[in-house]
């Protein structure tokens, strides 16, 4: 009776001293590779994606080494609630100064003087920034009026549909959408006047996630001051542009900023809210004397309201691009950006592709599939396929936000890695072949996605000349430098 005890008690207990012996000698100083081997194999993995395939989705970026180091420092483990001076937490002297450099750095980089904006660089990113923003502005149910989602907006700018309140903005306040003007592909800034006219928002947003045109802040600003509203812009996919003042700055204009820092400003994933300082400007419909009052409603609607910790390693990864974003060489990026989104918009049209407004004055293309019968799902399976990433997006008309018919592409990670303009023509090569493939695969396949993707996965045909496009996309990507880490 006692053997057979011994013999089911005694594998487990030695399992047990095992784990034991094991766990006692864990320091937490162990590389990933010994000490999560699965783990370090995923990131191995994502490492070889990026380098051999094409980024195109025009909100990504790679982000540079030294913002990478920060992000990866001993920043991550600090609690620091509160804000430089005032902290919930003991031990927050560095971090203040971590802090305090990033506010700074953030007003040098897009020039602005401290005496007129304020910075709260706690927001965990772009969509906790605009709700943050939002909750300083308003009262719950106040209205506000941004792109809607299905002609270029974010879902954070109000997004709903006639059945659902789709974005917390839709449920917490009014919201109200303006459109592009269907024929020009433009925002239609007349329309949007009428409409604030009637509606009488708090907050009018000037901010895009996938328009291809620069905005019109001067007119937005007019459309406030006549509907007494004020202007919130969202410069989230344009910061960098507008840091290196290669675009029009929104700030001159604006009431509230908001924005990432992880897109063409190519940082750390972070957001930031700027905030207006000292005296308003009278407007011909409001000539009382007054002074903002937004600091303290943006950084008491930041913490304590909506977040706890800020996220101090991303703090400082941030600080660690914005003080990169005040070089020649950010400025000479920024160009290069504009320049290869123009020579993509001008592949496409060539190889006779249709452009929602005909063409591109930032970072991105929006690709218009119908005329060639075709759609955003179909076209971005095939392309992720083939290792080129980009993302199905909705043109306006469109009535399915799952088949959409357009593809969103942006050139600012591809410039990170030295593209050109020549090679954003190749590029335009590769899509042009991957959509081809899927015209060809359409054709052949059932109407359904389902259909198509089943086609896709099963045909030997189609799989040999994806085989081959991936090969050659390879090829291609690897030939350039990946900024951040090494590949390997
Ligand atoms: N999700 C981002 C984009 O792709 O535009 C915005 O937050």
């Amino acid at each position: 009776m006692l053997s057979t005890l011994r013999h089911i008690v005694r594998p487990t207990e030695l399992k047990r001293r095992h784990a034991l012996r094991l766990a006692s000698l864990w320091t937490g100083n162990e590389p990933i590779q010994q000490d999560d081997p699965e783990m370090f194999d995923l990131i191995q993995q994502e490492k070889q994606r990026q380098c051999s395939g094409l980024e195109l989705i025009a909100s990504e970026n790679f982000c540079s080494r030294a913002a990478l180091e920060a992000l990866g420092s001993c920043l991550n483990n600090k609690y620091s609630e509160g804000y430089p001076g005032q902290r919930y937490y003991g031990g927050t002297d560095i971090i203040d100064k971590v802090e305090l450099l990033c506010q700074k750095r953030a007003l040098e980089a897009f020039h602005l003087s401290p005496e007129l904006w304020g910075v709260n660089v706690q927001p965990l990113s772009g969509s906790p920034a605009n709700f943050a923003a939002y909750t300083a502005l308003m009262r719950p149910h106040d209205r506000i009026m941004g792109l809607d989602l299905p002609h270029g907006g974010h879902l954070t700018h109000g997004f709903m549909t006639d059945t659902k309140r789709v974005s917390a903005t839709s449920v917490y306040f009014e919201s109200m959408p303006y459109r592009l003007d269907t024929q020009t592909g433009l925002i239609d800034y007349d329309r949007l006047h009428q409409n604030a006219q009637l509606f009488r928002p708090k907050v009018i947003i000037a901010g895009t996630s996938a328009y291809s045109r620069l905005l019109d802040y001067k007119r937005f600003r007019e459309i406030c001051d006549d509907v007494g509203a004020m202007l919130l812009s969202d410069m989230a996919h344009i910061s960098g542009l507008v840091a290196a003042q290669v675009i029009p700055s929104p700030f001159e204009h604006s009431d509230v900023v908001t924005t990432t820092t992880h897109k063409t400003l190519r940082g750390a994933r972070s957001g930031m809210i700027f905030y207006r300082r000292g005296r308003k400007n009278p407007t011909p419909k409001n000539k009382k004397v007054e002074d903002y009052d937004l600091e303290e409603r943006v950084n008491s609607a930041v913490f304590p309201s909506l977040q706890g910790g800020p996220h101090n390693h991303a703090i400082g990864a941030v600080a660690v691009a914005l003080k990169q974003a005040t070089t020649p060489s950010f400025k000479e990026y920024q160009l290069q950006i504009l320049a290869n989104a123009k020579a993509m918009a001008k592949a496409l049209l060539d190889r006779g592709y249709s452009l929602v407004s005909g063409g591109t004055d930032n970072h991105l293309v929006l690709l218009d599939l119908r005329p060639k019968n075709l759609d955003g799902a179909r076209v971005e399976t095939v392309c992720n396929l083939v290792n080129i990433t980009v993302n199905k997006n909705s043109v306006p008309g469109d009535v399915s936000a799952l088949t959409p018919s357009g593809l969103r592409l942006g050139a600012p990670a591809l410039t990170s890695r030295q593209f050109k303009e020549k090679d954003f023509e190749s590029v335009v090569e590769f899509i042009d072949k991957a959509v081809n493939v899927a015209a060809d695969v359409k054709s052949k396949s059932g109407k359904k996605l389902k259909d198509f993707k089943e086609f896709l996965n099963t045909d030997s045909e189609t799989k040999v000349k994806l085989t081959k496009l991936k090969q050659d996309v390879n090829e291609f990507a690897k030939k350039f430098p990946m900024p951040g880490f090494d590949d390997h």
